[in-house]
């Protein structure tokens, strides 16, 4: 039995953590950079012990800091948040070593599924369909130019080991394949130590949906419905939503079962996601499998009424999943903002810095989780995320219209913040509309910055 969580993360998933553990009544264990010695779940937490200085490398991807850290604190889990250790095989295999439960699916289905080859073939096999490509790594660049050839450009060029957009090239012509290829090859190996790559026919414009999955160690796998994730920048996800206006009844089916059996056959348990690429037509293809929970899983609780988190801490502590397939309703449409300190006009800069003013919106339908408080020092270490707001409503329109009302209440003040890019994104009318694609933002920055320089004109 589980009694006391060490939580190797930092920021606002530290302290969701924390708060799921403290509802159940275990334990929390936080470890800390220097650099985070006044954060609030090191606060908040039952204890707290420093592990090193503020570079991550020195501190939150110190594995054995971490678990010398679980010893003398006593935990007898590890929760691994997003990021730093969440995927690392190695990591979970070392937690299982020392006895420690990592909490999350384990080091064989984490390297599994972590390998974006492996996965391909493994939904291939089991009848999930997939992007027409390369069966496995394309080692010799003349193979890739006849294969890309074959497939019909445009394609694009993966890694197996990379994941959110590290080491993609998308290639429009034979005439650039070769140079691409290598580049990538060379990136890949620069970036994980892996040049492993593959190919893919480059779908146009798509709809990125992904599947929440939920497995217990007995056997029982249900999926938690979509979150629509199209709306992002550079691979950094903005605003997502669940349900996606995208899908219908019968295409959310069918992927639902999709993500299910595929969660099944790798053998998985806890929480995790199925990443889907649908095109225009309505045509699906997984693309790949994230082994964590995420920043957006939050969409996902508030649409569906069910704390993910919680469950998480349940599966891990063998307990049997309650919840059926047939008892998961999506009750109410939720939309996520992730508000990052950066600067939209400045080609979001990370602003790291003192938070002179604060105050965070609240009221019916809005939930908020967030880290950071008035006179709180953002270290400029980690990644820019100081928030979440999430609202929901009955309908698209009144989730929108609550999170609209939601970002004109929260003041930030000393740094600049994503706040006003994620209101101006809630009035748009083509977001409005609903049923974007992943090309919404740039056309939206071209939109919206022609006005600018318009009214300097
Ligand atoms: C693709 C694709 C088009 N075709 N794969 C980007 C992140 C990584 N997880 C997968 N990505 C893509 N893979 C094929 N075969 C387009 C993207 C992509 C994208 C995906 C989701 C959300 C935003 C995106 C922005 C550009 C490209």
């Amino acid at each position: 039995m589980m009694h006391k969580v060490l939580i190797a993360n930092r920021g606002e998933i530290a302290l969701r953590v924390v708060r799921a553990c403290r509802e159940m009544g275990l334990k929390t264990l936080a470890v800390y950079s220097e650099a985070d010695v006044h954060s609030l779940p090191v606060q908040l937490a039952d204890e707290a012990i420093c592990i090193g200085s503020a570079p991550a490398s020195q501190s939150y991807l110190k594995a054995d800091r971490i678990l010398g850290a679980a010893e003398i604190g006593g935990a007898d889990a590890v929760h691994p948040g997003y990021g730093f250790l969440a995927e690392s095989a190695t990591f979970a295999e070392q937690c299982e070593a020392c006895r420690i439960k990592f909490i999350g699916p384990s080091p064989q289905a984490i390297r599994l599924m972590g390998d974006k080859i492996a996965a391909r073939q493994m939904a291939h096999k089991v009848g999930v369909p997939t992007v027409p490509g390369s069966e496995g790594a394309i080692s010799d660049e003349n193979e890739g130019l006849k294969l890309a050839t074959k497939i019909g450009f445009p394609v694009i060029i993966k890694s197996a080991a990379g994941g959110g957009g590290k080491g993609m090239r998308t290639v429009w012509n034979a005439a650039t394949f070769l140079k691409a290829f290598l580049l990538a090859r060379t990136e890949a190996e620069k970036a994980f130590g892996d040049g492993s790559v593959y190919i893919e026919k480059f779908i146009e414009d798509p709809h990125h949906i992904e599947f929440q999955v939920l497995a217990d160690a007995h056997g029982h796998v249900i999926h938690v419905g979509e979150r629509d994730c199209s709306l992002q920048r550079n691979y950094q996800k903005l605003v997502e939503e669940a349900p996606s206006t995208f899908l219908n009844s019968s295409l959310r089916e069918k992927m639902g079962k999709a993500a299910v059996k595929l969660t099944e056959k790798c053998g998985y348990e806890g929480v995790g996601t199925i990443e889907f690429l649908v095109d225009k037509e309505g045509d699906f293809y997984f693309i790949e499998m994230n082994t964590r929970l995420q920043v957006e899983h939050t969409v996902t609780e508030e649409a569906m009424g069910i704390d993910l988190v919680q469950w998480q801490l349940r599966v891990a502590n063998g307990e049997e999943l309650t919840l059926r397939q047939k008892d998961i309703k999506c009750r109410r449409h939720a939309i996520e903002c992730r508000i990052n300190a950066e600067d939209p006009d400045n080609n979001f800069m990370p602003c790291p810095g003192h938070v002179d003013f604060y105050h965070e919106p609240g009221g019916y339908g809005v939930r908020m989780d967030s880290h950071v408080y008035a006179d709180y020092v953002i270290p400029p270490y980690y990644d820019s995320l100081i928030g979440k707001v999430i609202a929901t409503g009955e309908t698209r329109e009144e989730a929108i219209i609550r999170m609209s009302r939601a970002l004109g209440e929260y003041l930030v003040g000393g740094i600049k913040t994503t706040i006003p890019l994620c209101k101006k994104i809630m009035l748009d009318p083509t977001y409005r509309a609903g049923g974007i694609t992943t090309h919404f933002m740039k056309t939206f920055l071209q939109r919206t910055t022609e006005t600018k320089k318009k009214k300097k004109k």
